[in-house]
């Protein structure tokens, strides 16, 4: 059953049950979910979105953001999320690229946006949503009669993308990875599988909700099993473990830099979590001190997983059975991971340090619009090249051990560096600029701009620090900017960041 029929599924079993429940904000019951994703379906259709259309999101964590993505999807159209801290540049190449045809964004946004509509034609409308009112989107749905859309059949081919992610890759902008109905739908099967979700669960969720690990992992997951997902609108540590407690949440899901983060918080020990079921570590790699802290203050193993935007879950440690410390378990149901050799891509005996490779029916389709990268993502028979370096035990759990791409991961979110690179190198007093990631105890590692500047310019840390804040979100901003008089080189004149690496990050460990 592909997912969006067994959501209906579960709206007509569970219609008297919550769905989603905001804190602070509105409830909704499977029945409710579903009258609300009829009605935005009415009021898109009558927008003139269409099967394969693009829908852009770029709204808080809210009501009115998971009506209008599961009413996209099940348009046939293709629901892109993109993050509220986009600055005009991202966001105008976002909405350029995907040629999307319906923007959905805060109030707040009005000034940036409307000015860039006129040089975005494909763009037939950005409607502007007071987020944080329930009443302004229940105004908005006002004449959409629910009835209109009940009659519409379930999107039908699994091939069809219904979600676009934008990953950056090493090449510079960012690229949309078409995600189809199949893909979630496999994912979210394996997943049910490995992790035992119920319907009975109860999720606290912390996650931003446009990214795979908060859309996809957490929400599509509690969808897909009928349980109930209490949505906190931003993660706050104290607010967190409160919640798990008072609300006797069964699963939550984070990045590390949230379980650092949940294990120092005051009395973090005090909370008692003994009713819960799973939780869950992803998006970054998972330091062996926090497994353990994590264990001997709140008496649970956390359960740590690895994922991509391109592919959803991958591999998982088990529900039942070792949650191995510094590895990623096992391949998830119908998911096949390798460790090949990077330059001959002939797999390697089990212990050797290879390049990751992947095949499911859960790997995207392609990149949006870029044949070329999308053929240099995959071998010639069909593995996914996934960039991370990793080794396999005699008893199939896998270990990675860094990346063989240039790619810096900050509190899980992924940030590469020649988009860094190229935002600097917009500043006049730039000669040249690398960005590295350093490792660091709070986000895992931390985005470091090693910069030259140009004879007699004169530009400040903070300076080179504001001007990035106009071209990238806050978590691509340069946290360290370090000023050299030349980058070293190798004899193509390629910048050698791995000596950047050893000179200037205190704790690196080369792989
Ligand atoms: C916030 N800041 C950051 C980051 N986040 N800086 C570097 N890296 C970051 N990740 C900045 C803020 O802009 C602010 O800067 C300063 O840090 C302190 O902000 P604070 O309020 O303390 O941070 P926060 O807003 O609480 O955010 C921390 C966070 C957040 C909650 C850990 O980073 C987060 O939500 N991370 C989750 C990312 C995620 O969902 N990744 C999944 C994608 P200033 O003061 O200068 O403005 S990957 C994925 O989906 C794959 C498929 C997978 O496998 O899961």
């Amino acid at each position: 059953m592909m997912f969006l029929e067994r959501l209906l599924h579960n709206c007509l079993l569970y219609g008297d049950k919550t769905a989603i429940e905001f804190v602070d904000g509105p409830v909704a019951t499977y029945g409710q979910l579903e009258e609300n994703v009829l009605r935005a379906m009415v009021y898109l259709q009558a927008k003139g979105v269409v099967a394969g259309d693009r829908v852009a999101l770029q709204l808080p964590k809210c009501a009115p953001f998971v009506y209008l993505h599961l009413a996209t999807m099940r348009l046939g159209a293709i629901s892109l999320p993109l993050n509220t801290g986009y600055p005009v540049h991202e966001l105008e190449y976002f909405l350029r690229d995907a040629e999307v045809k319906l923007l959905f964004t805060d109030a707040t946004a009005q000034p940036i946006v409307s000015p860039m509509m006129a040089g975005l034609p494909t763009l037939q409308e950005a409607i502007f949503l007071d987020a944080a009112s329930d009443g302004a989107f229940a105004e908005l749905l006002a004449g959409c009669d629910p009835a209109e859309a009940a009659a519409l059949s379930l999107p039908a081919d699994a091939q069809a993308t219904c979600l676009m992610i934008y990953t950056s890759g090493t090449t510079g902008r960012p690229k949309g990875a078409e995600l189809t109905h199949g893909n979630l739908t496999a994912n979210l099967d394996a997943l049910h599988a490995a992790w035992g979700w119920r319907a009975d669960d109860v999720l606290l969720h912390a996650l931003p909700i446009f990214h795979v690990h908060g859309l996809i992992v957490a929400l599509h997951g509690a969808l897909h099993a009928g349980a109930t997902t209490i949505m906190l609108p931003r993660f706050d540590p104290e607010r967190v473990l409160q919640t798990l407690c008072d609300r006797r949440c069964t699963l939550f899901m984070a990045v590390p830099a949230m379980h650092r983060r949940l294990v120092n918080a005051p009395d973090a020990a005090g909370y008692d979590l003994s009713h819960m079921r799973l939780l869950t570590s992803g998006s970054d790699r998972l330091p062996d001190d926090l497994f353990r802290q994590f264990t001997d203050t709140f008496g649970h193993t956390l359960l740590e997983r690895y994922g991509m935007s391109e592919t959803c879950m991958l591999l998982s440690n088990p529900l039942d059975g070792e949650r191995r410390v510094g590895s990623v378990g096992r391949p998830l149901p119908g998911v096949e991971a390798r460790i090949v050799d990077p330059e001959t891509e002939q797999p390697l005996p089990d212990g050797q340090i290879g390049a990751v490779q992947v095949r499911g029916p859960n790997v995207f389709k392609g990149y949006w619009r870029q044949p070329e990268k999308t053929a240099a993502a995959f071998t010639p028979d069909g593995w996914l090249r996934t960039g991370d370096l990793g080794l396999r035990e005699p008893d199939g759990y896998f270990t990675l051990k860094g990346r063989s791409r240039d790619l810096i991961i900050s509190g899980g979110y992924n940030v590469y560096p020649p988009e860094v690179e190229l935002a600097l190198a917009e500043h006049p007093a730039v000669a040249a600029a690398a960005v590295i990631g350093c490792p660091d105890d709070e986000w895992g590692e931390v985005v470091t701009a090693v910069v030259v500047l140009r004879p007699a310019a004169a530009a400040t840390a903070d300076d080179l620090v504001a001007h990035c804040r106009g071209y990238l979100v806050n978590y691509k901003i340069p946290r360290r900017v370090i000023f050299v008089d030349d980058l070293p080189r190798n004899s193509l004149g390629k910048v050698q960041k791995a000596v950047l690496r050893q000179q200037l990050c205190p704790q690196h460990k080369p792989n």
